[in-house]
C-alpha cells in the first residue's frame, strides 16, 4: 500500500463481508485506500474500544461501520472517536437487517450516525458518502467522483428492454 489508508471498513463479523465488500470495491473504483477489520461490538468489545480510541491518531478520516442485528457497532465507534462513523446496516437472517437499521439509525441526539440502506446499497453508497466527505479536500478525488457519476448517467437507457 502506498498511502495511509484514509477510511476504515469495520464489520461486526466475516458474515458481513459479502455485504461490505461491495463498500471495499467501490472505494477500489474510485481509489481510495481503506483497510478493512473485523470488530466486533459484542465479541471484542477491548478491541472495538482499541480501534476507536486510536482510530484518528491512526490516521484514519472516516468510518464504515457495517454490523447486523443488535447492531451496536457503529453506535459504540461513534461514542469513541470523533471522527465521522457511517453506519451499513447488515441484512439479517432473522429480520431481514430492519433490526440492524433500526439499531444504527436510532441514536440518541448528540452521537451521530450517518446511516445508510439496508445491504449492497447501503455499502455502496456509504463508500460513495466518504469519497464525497473526502473529495472537498481533494480536486483530483472530486474529478474521479464526478466521472464515476457521468459513466452511471450514461448507463441508463432511455427506453425498457426485454432483455436483461
Ligand atoms: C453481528 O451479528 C454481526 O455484525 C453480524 O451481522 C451478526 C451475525 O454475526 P455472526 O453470528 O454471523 O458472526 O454482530
Amino acid at each position: 500500500m502506498l498511502t495511509k489508508p484514509l477510511v476504515a471498513i469495520i464489520m461486526g463479523s466475516q458474515s458481513d463481508w459479502p455485504t461490505m465488500r461491495h463498500a471495499a470495491e467501490t472505494l477500489e473504483t474510485l481509489e481510495v485506500e481503506y483497510e478493512a477489520r473485523i470488530v466486533s461490538a459484542h465479541r471484542t468489545p477491548e478491541r472495538l474500544y482499541e480501534f476507536a480510541t486510536s482510530a484518528k491518531s491512526d490516521g484514519f478520516s472516516i468510518i464504515i461501520a457495517g454490523a447486523g442485528g443488535a447492531a451496536h457497532l457503529p453506535g459504540m465507534l461513534a461514542a469513541l472517536t470523533p471522527l465521522p462513523v457511517f453506519g451499513v446496516p447488515v441484512k439479517s437472517k432473522a429480520l431481514s437487517g430492519q433490526d440492524s437499521l433500526l439499531s444504527i439509525v436510532q441514536m440518541p441526539g448528540g452521537i451521530p450516525v450517518g446511516t445508510l440502506a439496508i445491504g449492497e446499497a447501503g455499502a455502496i453508497n456509504s463508500a460513495l458518502l466518504a469519497v464525497a466527505v473526502l473529495a472537498l479536500n481533494d480536486e483530483e478525488l472530486a474529478d474521479r467522483l464526478d466521472q464515476f457519476r457521468a459513466n452511471q448517467t450514461t448507463k441508463v437507457p432511455f427506453f425498457p428492454s426485454d432483455t436483461e
